[in-house]
């Protein structure tokens, strides 16, 4: 059978963007769609260095341990460095917060921008061996009126976040976006060196079949998520249990959730009081997609996107997916509280 000719209509992710801006009429200076453009490029080092890490030895351990007190991979470091970098020489940034560096990052005069960009460099990088589709997360603030850029510029619910995203790094690499108006999916054309848009307009099912929950640490676990895991796992007669699915990458169960849905928690529990993901730069920037996209993200008594932070690198509980299956596991966090 004949080829397919190639398309000669392409959308790429900078293009959408900026038709994006163009239909909202917004005052559009092009600085975010530069912004997006420093992202896109961390993107596509780290998506070739992750495919040819094995080749080149960058998986393993870098000899150092970040601000959490995990070691630190090499591609870790590297994926750290080249956002910081990249984001800094944008000239678009006041002020970066990453998962590797124990302080924000305040930009230099020279260089400063009108927004803040909290980050995961490489989140679930754990799974580096074992060859796992691991990814970036990013949110970004726009700077208040009149503020040059200090750490309160950051210190601001989710919801006031103008943009978030991820890069998933798998067979290929696919950056899910939104900018405030719903969720886009783009997959990289590495012989263009592109993110084309191949998944327009992302909605999240009301309801799925799915949970992914850690339930290794079921006996930790408080008593209105078992509650309501029971209701899911030995539903009444006549309804299907739903399925388990767990693949302990941040970035590849929440991808799978909004194009599947059902659900995804990391609740806080009697291990992790304060919950295990954090607040900045994974459970915000996974939230405002999940709500962009039509589901819900809470953490069992309180929207996600409405938490203030007190510090850069705090944790939070966390479920998120379709807004059905969300809404369930409130009603059991009403039910313990009555
Ligand atoms: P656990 C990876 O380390 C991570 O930060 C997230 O990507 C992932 O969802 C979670 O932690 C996995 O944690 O305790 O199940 O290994």
């Amino acid at each position: 059978m004949s080829e397919q000719p190639p398309s000669t209509d392409l959308i790429t992710l900078t293009r959408h963007v900026l038709m994006e801006q163009f239909r909202l009429g917004s005052a559009a200076t092009g600085d975010l769609t530069l912004l997006l453009t420093a992202i896109q490029l961390t993107s596509k080092f780290i998506a070739t260095n992750v495919r040819k890490a094995r080749l080149i030895n960058l998986v393993g351990l870098a000899g150092d341990t970040n601000v959490q007190g995990e070691e630190q991979k090499k591609l870790d470091v590297l994926s750290n460095d080249i956002m910081v970098n990249a984001l800094r020489a944008s000239g678009k940034t006041a002020v970066l917060v990453s998962e590797e560096l124990e302080d924000a990052v305040i930009i230099e005069d020279t260089h400063k921008g009108k927004y803040c960009v909290v980050f995961d460099p490489l989140d679930g990088s754990s799974n580096i061996d074992a060859g796992v589709n691991i990814g970036t997360i990013f949110g970004i603030y726009e700077i208040a009126k009149g503020s040059k850029g200090t750490i309160a510029d950051v210190l601001r619910p989710g919801h006031t976040m103008v943009a978030a995203g991820y890069t998933m790094y798998g067979s290929s690499a696919n950056l899910v976006l939104s900018t405030g108006n719903g969720v886009n999916g783009y997959t990289l054309d590495a012989s263009l060196g592109e993110f084309i848009l191949t998944h327009p307009d992302i909605k999240i099912p009301s309801r799925g079949k799915i949970y992914s929950f850690n339930e290794g640490n079921s006996m930790y676990f408080d008593t209105p998520t078992v509650n309501y895991l029971n209701s899911i796992k030995y539903p009444p007669a006549g309804k299907s249990p739903y399925s388990a699915r767990y693949i302990g990458s941040m970035v590849a169960d929440v991808h799978r959730t909004l194009l599947y849905g059902g659900i995804f928690g990391y609740p806080t529990d009697k291990k992790s009081k304060k919950g295990k993901l954090r607040l900045l730069y994974e459970a915000f920037p996974m939230a405002f997609l999940t709500e962009q996209a039509g589901g819900l993200a809470t953490t069992g008594t309180k929207r996600v996107l409405d938490i203030e932070p007190t510090s850069i690198h705090e944790r939070t509980g966390i479920y998120l997916g379709s807004k059905d299956d969300v809404a369930d596991v409130i009603k059991f966090y009403e039910a313990e509280s009555k």
